[in-house]
């Protein structure tokens, strides 16, 4: 009998291994709710995911091999239940860049007895069986007999090549169907959902390891002492305008998806793209020249910029990859000052690694996806009106003086309106059916939005003691998509690289209670200019900040990761490698900027010091 149990077991427990590692690993979609996606990919990914750990228990033979078959099944499991758990906290899973934030796993930790249900039991039962069992029959089986070695390295290695090309195939597909995303992982469940829990994690494993372990960068403590010298130096400037002026105010800043400048005052047909928000552009301070500087993280990169004043990371995404690190923004500054402060966003809470990056930047509480009734969906979720209306309840409710952060979603590209909720919002004439057109028409029904929250805010009373500011955080319309621009905007064919240049910039105005600040100032500004106005006006102080204070400046600024950048008329275009002047299109001696690019270079260095070195925490001793 134990012969044959012994004869049977050749080899075959590997089978078995592999079919309970997929069994656990495609379970974890079903506990996270991701099963609406699961297609061919994600059988290739889990099963190449498979092969390999097969391939790991035919390394083993003779006894080790009980062994090794329980510990790999521990250690996936493990993996898998670390998920499991993680998302009933997180509504995301976890990644190596987490786990290595104390804060989050000491704040897990007290609540993991809770967070564990009884079902999850079934990620272990076969480990409660195969553990004891193993006790019992070691003596009555002994070894197992598998395979010669040649026979078993040949087996191996077809595993491997099987579970390489699974894998393979499968993250390609993800990588078609999602470009971008396995760079800046603005969508880690996404990813999970494709490729499969465990090829997600050795993917980002080894991301951690090659990004923040053997390419990195050693910085010795004198450098760090240079760093903190020149952000003192930079930001410590005494005798300003308009200091403390906003004190004790609430705060609302909204930040709007993909409004480009070129929507505000403008007119297709006869008819205002944004009413709204051009008849409280008379009430307010506007920033005509307001560039966008974001980069790989699209809008993480613009809520970042704004609200710390530092750059996108130097590739992927800072809220991806430096979640864990100790931040000085607007929103610990104020909270500091005994603000209550909100981030409220109708997304799913792990989109952007928001749940995690939240935490970090200080905000006491984040209204996602899950605090809003879904009562009425446009573009990629909660319609930006039923989001204003419900969120204006919740703030109604705030202790004051309070922050809000608030992102919109409605005007998200491609725009689509599936259920022709918009069609008749806007007559777009010739741009029917383009990007553009279904882009204003986005525009036009966020802008009603705004016009209904406005209201609201007066009538709660907020209005008149709160700062409201409304800037865009990205481009709309892609390059390969810029002839619609130029026939909106010059009624011709094509831009030339420094009318693509000019277009670049979004809408940013500030509502002041009493209007104390009005008017146009266009001066060239940048997205990382915002915290340290807020702060000048609010008080406290931007001790970190790259941007300046917009109203205690004279020269105008901004510069993008890629190359370009912008100080007052004098402009450096990366794709032509050139220096103009913008107002007159003339091409400058690019030898004559030298400063220029040095001091973009030193934007650059230290703000990647700053969070690839966790600087801030060295700096405040934390
Ligand atoms: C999703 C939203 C979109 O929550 O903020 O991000 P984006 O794709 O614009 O970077
Ligand atoms: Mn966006």
């Amino acid at each position: 009998m134990y012969r044959k149990i012994k004869a049977f077991l050749m080899e075959f427990d590997v089978l078995l291994f592999m079919a309970i590692i997929f069994l656990k690993v495609i379970s974890l979609n079903y506990s996270l709710n991701l099963m609406q996606n699961a297609d061919k990919t994600l059988v290739e990914g889990i099963m190449g995911s498979v092969f390999v750990a097969g391939a790991l228990l035919l390394l083993f033979n003779g006894k080790s091999r009980y062994k090794a078959f329980i510990i790999l099944d521990i250690l996936i499991s493990l993996l898998v239940l670390i998920d499991v758990v993680y998302n009933r906290y997180f509504m995301d899973v976890t990644s190596v860049a987490l786990i290595y934030q104390a804060k989050i796993t000491g704040e897990v930790k007290d609540s993991v007895k809770a967070l564990l249900h009884l079902e999850d039991l079934k990620y272990i039962i076969d480990i409660i069986i195969f553990i004891p069992l193993y006790f019992i029959l070691r003596n009555r089986i002994g070894v197992i007999k598998t395979s010669g070695w040649k026979k078993r390295f040949a087996m191996m290695m077809i595993f491997i090549a099987a579970g390489y090309t699974l894998s393979y195939s499968s993250v390609k597909a993800l990588n078609r169907d999602q470009p971008d995303i396995l760079k800046t992982m603005y969508d880690k469940k996404y990813v999970v959902s494709k490729i499969g829990g465990i090829n997600f994690h050795i993917y980002d494993f080894y991301r951690y390891i090659t990004d923040r372990v053997l390419n990195a960068e050693k910085l010795s403590d004198s450098d760090k002492r240079m760093i903190k010298e020149w952000f003192n130096n930079r930001n410590s400037v005494t005798a300003k305008n308009y200091s403390g002026m906003m004190k004790g105010k609430n705060l609302i800043v909204v930040q709007l998806e993909a409004f480009q400048g070129f929507v505000l005052n403008r007119s297709i047909n006869g008819q205002e793209i944004t009413p709204n928000l051009n008849k409280l552009s008379k009430e307010s301070l506007v920033f005509d020249n307001y560039f966008y500087q974001t980069a790989w993280g699209g809008t993480s990169d613009a809520e970042f910029l704004s609200n710390v004043s530092l750059l996108p990371a130097r590739e992927g995404s800072v809220y991806y990859q430096y979640a864990g690190n100790t931040y000085d923004s607007l929103i610990s500054e104020l909270k500091n000052q005994g603000y209550y402060t909100s981030v409220m966003h109708a997304n799913r809470p792990g989109f952007w690694n928001r749940a995690n990056m939240y935490k970090s930047l200080g905000f006491d509480s984040f209204v996602n996806e899950n605090n809003y009734v879904k009562d009425d969906i446009q573009g990629l979720g909660l319609s930006d009106k039923s989001f204003f209306r419900q969120s204006v309840e919740k703030i109604k409710e705030y202790k004051q003086p309070f922050y809000t952060f608030m992102i919109t979603l409605s005007s998200h590209f491609p725009y689509k309106d599936e259920n022709n909720k918009i069609k008749d919002i806007l007559n777009v004439g010739e741009f029917e059916g383009t990007t553009m057109g279904d882009y204003l028409k986005a525009v036009k029904y966020t802008d009603e939005a705004i016009g209904e929250f406005v209201d609201a805010l007066k009538a709660s009373g907020l209005w008149n003691n709160s700062v409201v500011v409304f800037y865009g955080d990205h481009s709309a319309i892609p390059f390969e998509k810029r002839d619609q621009l130029a026939k909106l905007l010059y009624n011709k064919e094509d831009l030339t690289p420094l009318e693509w240049f000019n277009a670049q910039k979004v809408v940013m105005m500030m509502h002041f209670p009493g209007e104390e600040f009005k008017g146009h100032n266009s001066m060239i500004a940048g997205q990382m200019d915002l915290y340290p106005t807020l702060a000048n006006l609010f008080g406290v102080d931007a001790k970190y900040a790259l941007g300046r204070d917009l109203l205690n400046s004279n020269s105008g600024f901004s510069m993008v990761r890629e190359g370009n950048w912008i100080h007052d008329n004098v402009v450096y275009l990366k794709s032509t490698d050139k220096v103009y002047d913008i107002n007159t299109g003339k091409e400058l001696n690019k030898n004559d900027y030298i400063k220029d690019f040095e001091l973009v270079y030193t934007y650059l260095k230290y703000s990647d010091a700053v969070i690839e070195h966790n600087l801030i925490k060295y700096f405040e001793g934390k």
